[in-house]
């Protein structure tokens, strides 16, 4: 089962003006063939298709724990959309038949009109152009060693997908965001190397990290690796999962030093708090009467 922290996994400053275009390109990932859910839902299934649990322990604890974190992640790139949706702003009055949205949705690229029409101002299951995200991109074939290659794989997938987009868009927030991803994934590629070193001697991690690009090169990820935050294998259990050290143990990549086993979440930072978009029926045209309820249910608490 799972608990819920009301917090997203990194501090994410707010934006202030809207970036359709940046935020249909960080839309892949959340719903593209290399995305969040696609991590998040591969490491799922896998864990509650994992035969052998038991005997097979910090395997199975290894890809649920990091299906954990990923639930995580694509609550990040949930919160990094809406914010580059932000302050979107309607231009004229539709009572008087305005095309209210037209100078700020039209003109984006990819799925940018999909936020205005079907979105609510907000992250959609989908990827950049706006094509749903599929069930069979999960890989789950019950071997063990192939499905950690699989996850090797798509951590690698995943990095290159996100490089893509960092360099589709300079928005400030969008690489905050990329930054602490670049660094998450090449924890999560690490980790599968060293499961699959386990398993079958081979050296996985020679070929890290892939693209060939280190972290410390891209500027926003810095400050994450300036933190050791590329050491840091997070728990996210009170008790259980514990057999992930096992397996994330040794020297980091860059030899800046000794992995460590994190006992629960990130600090992370607040939730977004945004303001309603009337204009767009976000939570309606007549916000106050949906407030005044609310005020009235909150009372009674
Ligand atoms: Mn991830």
């Amino acid at each position: 089962m799972f608990l819920r922290i009301d917090k997203l996994q990194v501090e994410m400053p707010l934006p202030s003006d809207p970036d359709p275009s940046a935020a249909a390109a960080v839309n892949e990932l959340m719903g593209g063939r290399f995305g969040e859910m696609t991590t998040l839902n591969t490491y799922m299934y896998q864990s509650f298709n994992f035969r052998q649990r038991e005997k097979l322990r910090p395997f199975y604890a290894l890809i649920a724990n990091i299906a954990t974190e990923e639930l995580g992640h694509i609550e990040l790139v949930g919160a990094a959309v809406n914010g580059l949706l932000n302050g979107a702003e309607p231009k004229g009055d539709i009572t008087k038949g305005d095309a209210t949205y037209a100078h700020l949705f039209t003109h984006a690229a990819g799925n940018g009109p999909n936020f205005h029409i079907n979105g609510a101002h907000g992250v959609m299951a989908c990827n950049a152009l706006g094509d749903p995200w599929r069930g069979d991109y999960i890989f789950n074939s019950g071997n063990l060693v192939l499905d950690l290659l699989h996850n090797f794989f798509l951590e690698n997938g995943a990095r290159t997908v996100k490089l893509r987009v960092y360099e589709m868009t300079k928005n400030p927030s969008a690489r905050h965001m990329l930054g602490y991803l670049f660094t998450r994934g090449g924890v999560h590629a690490h980790a599968y190397a060293l499961a699959l070193e386990k398993l079958t001697g081979v050296d996985m991690k020679k070929m890290l990290p892939i693209p060939n690009i280190e972290g410390v090169e891209i500027p926003e990820s810095s400050p994450f690796l300036a933190e050791g935050m590329h050491r840091k294998l997070y728990r996210f259990s009170p008790d259980d999962y514990k057999e992930i050290g096992d397996i994330w143990k040794g020297d980091s990549l860059d030899g800046s030093g000794p992995l460590e086993i994190v006992d629960g979440p990130p600090t992370g930072g607040p939730q977004y708090q945004q303001h309603g978009v009337a204009s767009a029926f976000i939570p309606d045209y007549h916000p106050e009467e949906i407030l005044e309820i609310a005020q009235k249910l909150y009372a009674k608490i």
